[in-house]
């Protein structure tokens, strides 16, 4: 199904399989499917939309900073959980730091699931103003717009009070203010005009903090998460008497709008149909979508245990079909007198390459159906 690969080239470092994943050990839970990603480096890619975007960023800021953005794009995506959560003031008991959202290595080790993981190493490197590109990775659900593994671009500022001193604003607003303003100054470097608003959210790391959507295809689509950082991170470099904001964006997405690409598999894809379309440089193309080959539905039902997640689930049915599985949907859910809870998902199954033979489908389903009640511990309906 997957190539294994045994082992991976990140930044020179050379990782074999056996040092990252350990199959007796019950806190590794990275799959071959996602072990293969590691190395890839898409974002270095000067002809992929995700390399042509990431240049693009760039010359954003190249421009407009006078190059005073320092540029990271091959730190390694296998981190230590401090770098990953601790030094983002993370708490210890946040949804994010569970196996059943993050790909853990061994306890102590994941590999990352935001660029945010390298902040406060660059800080205490004494990086003031940055960038930082890489691949991230999510347990997560499945849809045209989810992907485990995706890609991401950290931007971080800091400034000094002769920055906001003569602006007259609290320092926390003239950073705010500072980073709307670069961050609408980048939309409309990248698409001239777009529909995009404001809304605001939390991250521990940041306070005031924004999410920035745009409206795709009928609908708001998140692509970034911004705010203005939190002071205990600059403090930890000695930063006290400073002001920062920071951002991550989702490349994949803002790519999705840019190049007009309807899914977000087709990043992954060496389809020529998709590959030749982009060309380095160009940031006007418009993907034209070579197949819309027709779905195939299959219903699965069955009773969840207490221990059941949809992110195992979606992972079950990632492992055995891989970029086959479009989106995996909860149709129906109800409970019992007895109190036990029946969960019906809708698996959309569709090559983005070619048609799915009837005989191939129902083999992928009933894999799928073995490998649920063997995994998880449900009972099929
Ligand atoms: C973060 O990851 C924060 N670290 C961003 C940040 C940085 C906030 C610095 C403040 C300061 P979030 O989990 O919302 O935030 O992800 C950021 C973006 O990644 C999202 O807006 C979205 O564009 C993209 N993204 C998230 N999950 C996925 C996924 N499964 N597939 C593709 N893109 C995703
Ligand atoms: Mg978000």
């Amino acid at each position: 199904r997957f190539p294994i690969v045994s082992a991976v080239d990140i930044g020179g470092v050379t990782i074999a399989r056996n040092d990252v994943v350990r199959d007796d050990d019950p806190t590794n839970n990275v799959p071959d499917s996602i072990f293969s990603k590691l190395g890839m480096q898409l974002h270095r890619r000067d002809k992929h939309p995700i390399g042509i975007l990431k240049n693009a960023i760039y010359d954003y800021f190249d421009s407009n900073y006078a190059k005073q953005f320092e540029k990271f794009e091959d730190l390694s995506p296998i981190v230590t959980t401090k770098q990953n959560f601790d030094d983002v003031l993370v708490p210890a008991d946040h949804v994010s730091r569970s196996l059943n959202d993050t790909y853990y290595v061994d306890p102590q080790t994941v590999l990352r699931c935001h660029t945010s993981a390298h902040q406060a190493e660059l800080l205490r490197e004494g990086h003031r103003r940055f960038l930082v590109t890489g691949d991230v990775y999510r347990r997560d659900s499945i849809d045209s717009t989810h992907y485990p593994v995706f890609h991401q671009m950290e931007g971080f500022c800091v400034f000094s009070p002769e920055d906001w001193n003569e602006s007259g604003k609290d320092s926390t607003l003239y950073a705010a203010e500072d980073l709307k303003k670069c961050l609408e100054g980048l939309a409309r470097h990248l698409f001239g005009g777009v529909e995009m608003r404001w809304v605001d959210t939390y991250f521990p790391f940041t306070e005031p903090s924004f999410e920035l959507e745009i409206y795709f295809k009928e609908d708001w689509l998140e692509v970034l998460g911004c705010g203005v950082t939190e002071q205990r991170i600059l403090k930890q470099s000695g930063l006290e008497n400073n002001v920062a904001w920071a951002f991550g964006l989702g490349l994949e997405r803002l790519a999705m709008v840019l190049f007009d690409i309807p899914d977000i598999r087709l990043f992954w894809s060496d389809d020529e149909r998709f590959t030749s379309q982009f060309k380095k440089g160009e940031l006007g193309v418009k993907f034209k979508p070579f197949s819309k080959y027709p779905p195939c539905y299959k219903d699965i039902s069955f009773w969840i245990s207490e221990s059941f997640t949809e992110n195992n689930f979606c992972e079950v049915v990632r492992g055995i079909a891989g970029d086959l599985v479009e989106e995996v949907k909860l149709i129906d859910s109800f409970t019992n007198k007895k109190g036990m809870t029946s969960h019906c998902y809708r698996i959309v199954f569709r090559s983005m390459e070619r048609s799915l033979t009837d005989e191939e489908v129902n083999d992928l389903q009933s894999k799928v159906r073995d490998e649920v009640q063997r995994k998880l511990n449900v009972e099929l309906r």
